[in-house]
């Protein structure tokens, strides 16, 4: 029966009674809560170019001053999530600008967030109490109740990175806040006693049995290092097995963030890799390169900067264009968290 036939059959002023009571007919709803087959899809794939977001970054500049903005960002939204700022279901991405002598002042929210570096030189994101040098490529983490800032030191072109951050969920889960001064996570204070860097995989500092490991050892993943290491594997792999290698947290395994996992996935030179059909939704963001992806209807040319916004259960290729030049993809997802969810799926 169509969810309308089910609706004409409820009298009126039963109708009006059960809103009185704030009781609703789920059964109306049951189509669009649990659809038959596959999940409603209101995101779609979406191509942002950089060379176009970097335009209208630098207009953005012109017209509003940092202190106004705060944050300098101009969101990548995806436009079927009309009720929320969001490039994905449950990721955001934006495009930050600072220009030289600028600074972005610090603060500390619930949503969890990381940057990736596209331009410039000069910057520095303070994230706590560490300066943390930006450079292209490089991967900077702020995680949920970090203060955080962004200052320019030296450099005279403008800076620019994507913002990376998870409160497309926290926002619907009403979580999210600015966090300031209270008190609010005890691990912290934790992590802020035993947080040293780790200097080479696997050769953590000391820490006595009934200490806690730190759960973010590690803050910034320089890309010169990613770089190496993924050129290292390439070429002791075979040209059919993909070189597609994750961040994982030093102490743990586990992912960077707790709802965000970052993978970097290398092209070699004429390459083409079909992704994994799969309940979590990615955000792709180009570190070099040139290449085209088809994310379901969408296909896209793509070069430095661009994004790309792939929804769940998206039929995905990548291919790099180049036949001498690797490229090199960000994927940002939220399997993590949809494995903790119980939820996470995907086709052989
Ligand atoms: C934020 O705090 C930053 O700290 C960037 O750089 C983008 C987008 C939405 C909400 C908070 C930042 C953001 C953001």
């Amino acid at each position: 029966m169509s969810p309308e036939i089910r609706q004409a059959i409820l009298p009126a002023e039963y109708g009006a009674k059960l809103k009185s009571l704030s009781l609703a007919p789920a059964w109306l709803k049951l189509g669009q809560l649990v659809p038959a087959g596959r999940p409603v899809r209101l995101a779609g794939p979406v191509h942002w170019s950089y060379r176009e977001a970097r335009a209208c970054l630098t207009t953005a500049s012109e017209l509003v001053p940092i202190e106004q903005a705060e944050r300098r960002v101009l969101g990548l939204a995806n436009p079927g999530l009309t009720s929320r700022l969001a490039t994905t279901p449950s990721i955001f991405g934006g495009l930050q600008l600072i220009l030289p002598g600028e600074h972005a002042p610090s603060h500390r929210h619930v949503p969890a967030a990381a940057r990736l570096i596209i331009e410039g030189a000069g910057a520095f994101t303070r994230v706590n109490d560490k300066d943390i040098p930006m450079l292209p490529g490089d991967l900077v983490l702020t995680p949920p109740h970090h203060w955080h800032s962004h200052h320019f030191y030296s450099g005279t072109e403008p800076m620019v990175w994507l913002d990376i951050l998870d409160h497309p969920i926290c926002v619907p889960m009403e979580t999210s806040f600015l966090s300031g001064e209270q008190e609010v996570d005890n691990d912290q204070r934790a992590e802020r006693e035993y947080r040293t860097d780790h200097v080479i995989p696997g050769l953590a500092p000391y820490r006595r049995p009934s200490q806690l490991a730190p759960r973010y050892p590690i803050w910034h993943f320089p890309w010169p290092k990613t770089e190496s290491a993924l050129n290292a594997v390439a070429a002791n792999r075979r040209k059919d097995e993909p070189v597609h290698m994750m961040f994982v947290n030093a102490e743990t395994g586990q992912s960077l963030l707790e709802t965000m996992a970052f993978s970097v996935l290398m092209l070699r030179p004429g390459e083409e890799y079909a992704a994994p059909t799969r309940s979590a939704s990615t955000m792709v963001s180009i570190i070099g390169g040139e290449g085209e992806s088809t994310v379901d209807e969408l296909h896209a040319k793509w070069e430095a900067g661009d994004t790309l916004s792939c929804p769940t259960f998206a039929q995905v290729v990548h291919r790099n264009r180049s036949g001498t030049k690797p490229a090199y993809l960000l994927l940002v997802d939220d399997s993590p968290m949809q494995v903790k969810l119980g939820i996470y799926s995907e086709e052989a």
